[in-house]
């Protein structure tokens, strides 16, 4: 039996996330989610990739959107609509629910790590789901039209205008439990989540570059790209502002300094010439459980037969 962290991002991670739960015991598996996204609204603490984990893990979250609560309602927002608030971060009410408490229990002296834990224990949710730290640690958008707070760039302005930079703060630590889990692990698994605003924000909060890097041999990443293209969210057309061509090579080159091994997905036009890395082509399209399931298994077969035998 392995452990295994894994540095998650927000939808598409958190189903690969959901297929390694499926098939892990519990107490073998923690998830390192990215809190770089996090803000403050309407007096509330939102942590939507922290929250995107628990709600699937704990079967509640929305499959259609990838996010948010299923069975949702949403008077509170209709009434803050009506009232002129500010409407365009969508918080359903039971979703409000847990940003109260968590808000609450934050202002009660709680760390991020401790609030999160409670809110999974309370969904029933059995992993261990980390904070990558107790402290803010604000993802921000460059764009021609000036620094954007992520959510704005994200949700409010739907991925416009064009990125000219991603700004990640700098010398915040990561939550204790963080590198305790990146030290003890048999594998850290980078999941396929988008690499510069979803994994980097993880990487740069210290020292989880250097842990990561120093367990290289250990550590294996998953192409968020599924047949040459994002599957959702603005991947795609940052790799293209990047002047990088939109295939799984180009995420490799990433996150090269940091593994030994690497999946990308079987409609890939191009098999990957991954020279000293170990490389792995699997359907890494995640439309069901079952198919989370099936490809965390082949991802850990591969990674026990290559990294860890
Ligand atoms: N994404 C949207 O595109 N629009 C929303 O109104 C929205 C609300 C929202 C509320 C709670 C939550 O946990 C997530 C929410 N998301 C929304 C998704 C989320 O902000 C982004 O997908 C991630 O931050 C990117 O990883």
């Amino acid at each position: 039996h392995m452990k295994v962290a894994a540095l998650c991002g927000g939808v598409g991670g958190s189903k690969f996330v959901e297929g390694l739960a499926a098939v892990l015991p519990p107490d073998q598996l923690t998830i390192i989610g990215n809190t770089g996204d996090d803000f403050i609204h309407l007096g509330l603490t939102i942590c939507p990739d922290l929250d995107t984990v628990m709600y699937r893990l704990a079967g509640r979250v929305d499959r259609e959107r990838g996010w948010g609560r299923s069975g949702e309602s949403w008077r509170a927002m209709a009434q803050i609509a009506e009232l002129g608030g500010p409407d365009w971060f969508q918080l359903g009410d039971m979703d409000l629910a847990v940003h109260l408490l968590r808000s609450h229990w934050l202002a009660a002296g709680a760390s991020l790590t401790e609030v999160t834990a409670r809110l999974c224990a309370g969904f029933g949710v059995a992993p261990r789901l980390l904070p990558m730290s107790d402290r803010p640690a604000p993802t921000q958008i460059q764009t021609p039209d000036g620094l954007l707070d992520f959510q704005e760039w994200f949700v409010r302005h739907r991925w416009e205008p064009p990125v000219e930079a991603i700004r990640l703060p700098e010398g915040v630590p990561a939550a204790h439990g963080v590198i305790k889990a990146l030290e003890q692990a048999d594998l850290i698994a980078i999941v396929p989540s988008n690499p510069y605003i979803s994994i980097d924000p993880i990487l740069n909060v210290s020292p989880v570059r250097e842990l990561v890097r120093r367990r290289r041999g250990r550590t294996l990443a998953v192409s968020p790209l599924v047949g040459d293209d994002a599957v959702k969210g603005p991947l795609a057309n940052m790799m293209r502002g990047r002047g990088l061509p939109v295939a799984a090579e180009s995420i490799l080159d990433f996150y090269r300094p940091f593994i030994a091994a690497f999946v990308q997905d079987q409609r890939d036009r191009k098999k990957i010439a991954a020279g000293d890395i170990e490389l792995l082509v699997a359907d890494t399209w995640m439309d069901s459980l079952e198919a989370e399931a099936r490809l965390a298994e082949k991802v850990l077969a591969f990674a026990e037969d290559r990294l860890l035998a």
